[in-house]
């Protein structure tokens, strides 16, 4: 990782990744929606063929699937997903919204009506990138808030199988259907439908560039959750963070991939330089150090500032996915922190525990996105509708005005309408 100061680092070309390359991908996923479209599941079956390796009978994943994959995890693994289920769900209820009404003056009922979105699809990445935690992380908040059909979406492996792991969680989660198509044809065949595949109102999940070109292609036919890109942490420490630990926590979402980016700031030059030389140690050691190399070499950063008010700001400049904040008085601090995607206090609240348990959605915007928008909630899998009752006094009340703002903009069949009931007989009614 590289040592510079916070205005070296703000010298340097944004952190986003943005979605630069993107013609490529445009040419791949395209011909796939509108094969999707035209064909269904012969495309579907078809592409599965051709991208995955595998000749497929049936898209879905069969009740005798699913148990072999629960009787095949051990017990200790099950009561993982338990726990981790449990916390989640205590967690996002307290998300939950309710429907409200008011009564600004009389004869007047203002309110917000709460509705669950009808049917969301769940992309889940095939291969190493496929997550279980994930599997909850993106179907709790959808169960909680009331969404009837859950769908997910995976890539089979060349033998036609899933994921033991991703199938246990599914079904811990209380979902149980589960097709086996992957990429831009899975996106396609949840936005617009196939004869296997309902066609969904909102796509959510993590997936390859392919996925997020093709969920920002369907965007407005139907709702997406994000474009996430690679993991970022960003630790703010200060003397007394413990060296061991900021370093394993840089070191753990490193290991995601490449592009991850694990960044440091701190006011000090002895922390930087303990941080640094833990993280040299602990590396050496990890399975995943080809990896974890790349990212601390191509995306790793740590910056020192003068003081520890400019290494908070530089956090809210960086706008992590998580941030961490080792330093004294953290909940003090916190403050001061504005964007964050999920803010963990002290020595003992690694990310780790937020990627797994803590109750948190480890869904969060990434990117500098965390400047303008929010984890993955209950909130994302409603809709909210508006509801007016006037009744015949209040509407006259409010008749002249409306009207008057009708006239304006020479819309006068708006204004018609609401004098054709000021004009009928003087009777005030209820209703
Ligand atoms: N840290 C990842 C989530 C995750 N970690 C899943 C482990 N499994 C999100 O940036
Ligand atoms: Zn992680």
């Amino acid at each position: 990782m590289k040592k510079m100061t916070a205005s070296e680092f703000r010298q340097l070309p944004s952190i986003s990744s943005g979605q630069n390359h993107n013609q490529n991908v445009d040419e791949t996923v395209l011909p796939i929606i509108s094969d999707v479209q035209k064909n269904g599941d012969d495309a579907l079956f078809r592409l599965t063929e051709k991208l995955d390796g595998v000749s497929l009978s049936t898209l879905y994943v069969t009740e005798e699937e699913f148990q072999q994959a629960e009787s095949s995890m051990s017990d200790s693994f099950q009561t993982a997903l338990k726990t981790a289920r449990q916390n989640l769900e205590t967690f996002h209820a307290g998300q939950l919204e309710k429907s409200w009404f008011m009564n600004p003056h009389n004869g007047m009922t203002l309110g917000q009506k709460v509705t669950p979105i009808k049917r969301v699809g769940v992309y889940i990445p095939g291969g190493k990138a496929s997550y279980p935690s994930s599997v909850l992380m993106n179907i709790i908040p959808a169960k909680l808030a009331g969404v009837e059909k859950i769908t997910i979406t995976t890539p089979p492996d060349d033998q036609g199988n899933i994921n033991p792991h991703v199938l246990a969680a599914a079904k811990e989660a209380g979902v149980d259907t589960v097709c086996k198509v992957g990429g831009a044809q899975a996106i396609a065949a949840l936005a617009y439908g196939t004869e296997s595949i309902e066609p969904v109102s909102k796509i959510v999940g993590p997936g390859n560039a392919y996925v997020a070109r093709t969920k920002k292609w369907v965007y407005g036919d139907v709702d997406i959750d994000m474009i996430a890109g690679p993991s970022e942490i960003c630790i703010v420490a200060d003397e007394t963070a413990n060296p061991a630990f900021a370093a394993a926590d840089l070191l753990s979402q490193a290991e995601h991939d490449e592009q991850a980016k694990p960044l440091l700031v701190t006011p000090d030059w002895d922390v930087a330089d303990a941080i640094q030389k833990e993280i040299s140690n602990q590396m050496e050691k990890l399975d995943r150090k080809a990896i974890i190399r790349e990212s601390l070499n191509q995306n790793g950063h740590i910056i020192v500032t003068e003081t520890l008010a400019e290494a908070l700001d530089t956090a809210n400049r960086i706008a992590p996915e998580h941030l961490q904040l080792m330093i004294r008085d953290p909940f003090a601090n916190m403050a001061s922190i504005v964007n964050a995607g999920a803010i963990f206090l002290g020595n003992y609240s690694p990310e780790a525990l937020g990627d797994y348990t803590a109750g948190p959605n480890h869904t969060l915007p990434t990117s500098g996105t965390a400047m303008f928008s929010s984890p993955l909630g209950v909130y994302d899998f409603v809709k909210k509708s508006s509801i007016i009752h006037y009744d015949k006094n209040a509407l006259s009340q409010a008749s002249q005005a409306t009207m008057s703002l009708a006239e304006a903009e020479g819309l006068t069949a708006h204004a018609r309408a609401i004098q054709i009931r000021k004009d009928e007989g003087n009777a005030p009614t209820n209703d």
